[in-house]
Order: C-alpha cells, then structure tokens, then sequence
C-alpha cells in the first residue's frame, strides 16, 4: 500500500470541529468545515495557501469562521432584519450522502456535497422551507469550484440575497489590481450605497473599500505584482444564448417526463462585492489590525435583486477560483489576456 492520501477525507479541525479535506493527485488541496459549510483552505501544489485566514478567526460557534470563503444566506450584508449576512455561515452543516445529480457528469475525484436545512429555530426568525446543497471541488488544475443549489420546498415563494464572502490571500494590498470592473457602476457602502461610476482604470487599494459593483462580467481578475500571482474568478450564469437554448430544453423534458412543474432556476450571480477593511481592522475583534494588507474580498453576490424561488423551484449560483503564475513576459499581467484567455 502507498502512503497515499485520499483524495476525499473527513477529519477534526481546529477545536475539534468536523472539516472535509480535499486533495488533488498533484498536490493541491481544500478544506470545508461542516461549521458554515466554510471553505477555510485552498493551497496550490506547491503547498502556497491561496485564501486568506484571520489568525484571530474564531472557530466557535456563534462566530462565523473570519477569512476563507463565508456563505451568506439568506441575507446579504445588512439587506434585511436577519443578522448580517444571514446565518448559513453559522450554522453546522451535513454530509450530503445522495445529492441530486448534476446535468453534467464530472470525474473529478476531490469534491464533497454538504446540505444545510434549517432547524426549528431557524424557521422562527425565517419562516421557509428549503434545501440548500453546495458541492466544493477540486479540479484537475487545482481549481477550486463552489456550486450553490437552494431549493424551494415550501408551499409558498420566498425571496433571498446571497454572497460567496471570498477572502484572497494577496502579498500586499497596495501591490494588487483588480481587471474586469472598470467603467462598471458601483454602489458605495461607504457612502450609504450612493451610486457611481468607475472611471476606466484597473481598480487599485489606497484605503478602505467597500462597493458593491453592478452588472458584472463573467471573469475577474484579481493580480498580485509582488507574488506574480493571477487568481481568475468566474462566477456562472448564463454562459450563451446557445448553452440556455439546450438547457432550457432538458428542463422542459424533464418536467414532462415528472409531470410535474418542476423548473430550475438558473440565475447569473450578478454584483460583485469588492472589500478591504483598512485602518478599520482595528475595531474586528477576530481580524489582526494590520491582517487587512493580506486579504482582499471580491464576493460574487445577488443582492440588489433578490432571487426569489417559487415553491419547486431551484436557484444555482456557481463560484470558480484559480490561481496562474503571472509575469510580464508570460503576458499574464496584460489584462486583455487575462480576461480573454
Ligand atoms: O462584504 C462586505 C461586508 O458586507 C462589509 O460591509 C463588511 O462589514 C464585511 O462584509 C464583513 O462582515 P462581517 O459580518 O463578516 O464582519
């Protein structure tokens, strides 16, 4: 028998908490903790830790998990009464042993399906049924991909906001530019979400962030100068018109062949939140005061719109991360490439 770890394994993290570890034959790997189904890892191959993880962050209940990935639902922020950013990212998620399948048929060997249902005391401060599955995998290339499917199971609709809360690991945060949402408008947090309009350069961090950005593409590029380092995120949606064409038609085959109205959802993840902190880490009691040079946010979200799911329907809102080498003669750092390749 070889030494070899297996590609899937769950184990005890930090205080005791249930984490999955995911492993990729050439190295890289991922940890979830059941805890918020909290993606609190993502290291390349050559062992490199590719999110950023407070080295205050508290792993105990109530506390959500600081750094990593945090699953807001159903609220954004403090869009609604709930706490902010809802409470999925502070609630202990399952294994989810027999998931639905996917439309496509994957052979990657590192993921883990959770589900979250929420208990009786959820359905006293949010009164809806539903079922919230996320699949974390491990690509070939050390891919890193979330896919969120929120079903309705209610016999009433139900309106929710929802953010993938990504912590990227950056080198420093004066050293980072961010390609993709130039010239887009932006809501800002910072100035009670008065709307503005980015002026066509790449954004950079010279002070605290927090903007909400509209109508964002597909593909984002976040670059590291001092690290060399390009993490590209895609978030799903609706590729093409081609691509829906057949997917909507395999959703009408298949509510024929059940007889039942069932229909998926399948909703662009429409804003992205861009986050730093700055001088305020200070006053985040799990968050180092100077942490916030090594972290940056850029959070795939629906928030402006909430997502509302009828009662049988499905809501997917899918997260892809990785992390390129970047150098000038590569021509990695050339944003047309970067976001073109
Ligand atoms: O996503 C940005 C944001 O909503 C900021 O306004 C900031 O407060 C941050 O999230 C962190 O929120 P948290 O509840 O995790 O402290």
């Amino acid at each position: 028998m070889s030494g070899e770890k297996p590609p899937v394994e769950i184990c005890k993290g930090v205080n005791g908490l249930d984490k999955v570890v995911l492993r990729e034959v050439r190295g890289s790997s991922a940890e979830v903790y059941l805890y918020g189904g909290h993606v609190t890892s993502w290291r390349n191959d050559h062992g490199e830790e590719l999110l950023f993880l407070s080295t205050k962050a508290i792993f105990k209940p109530p506390k959500a998990i600081r750094g990593g990935i945090p699953i807001c639902f159903p609220q954004f922020g403090s869009h609604g009464n709930l706490d902010q950013h809802g409470f999925a990212r502070n609630r202990f998620w399952s294994i989810d042993a027999t998931p639905p399948p996917f439309p496509t048929v994957s052979t990657n060997k590192a993921f883990t399906d959770l589900i979250f249902k929420p208990s009786e005391e959820d359905l006293k401060i949010w009164p809806h049924s539903y079922e919230f599955r996320l699949r974390i995998t491990l690509g070939p290339g050390g891919d890193l991909m979330l896919t969120s499917r929120i079903r309705n199971i209610d016999t009433k609709p139900f309106s929710f906001t929802f953010a993938y809360h990504t912590y990227l690991s950056v080198s420093d945060i004066s050293e980072v530019r961010i390609e993709g949402l130039e010239t887009l408008d932006y809501l800002d947090n910072l100035k009670a979400k008065e709307r503005f309009t980015e002026q066509g350069d790449a954004i950079t961090f010279e002070t605290e962030v927090d903007k909400i950005y509209l109508g964002t593409p597909t593909k984002i590029a976040i670059i590291d100068h001092e690290k060399k380092r390009t993490f590209v995120l895609r978030k799903d949606g609706l590729p093409d018109a081609g691509t829906l064409c057949v997917f909507w038609l395999v959703c009408y085959w298949a509510s024929l062949q059940k007889k039942l109205n069932l229909f998926i959802q399948f909703y662009c993840i429409f804003f992205s939140v861009v986050w730093n902190p700055w001088e305020k880490a200070k006053s985040i009691a799990d968050l180092g005061d100077d942490e916030y040079k090594h972290m940056l946010c850029v959070e795939p979200a629906a928030v402006e719109k909430a997502i509302t799911l009828k009662p049988g329907e499905e809501w997917k809102g899918r997260l892809e991360l990785s992390a390129v080498p970047s150098s000038y003669r590569s021509g990695q750092l050339d944003p047309q490439r970067v976001l073109q390749g």
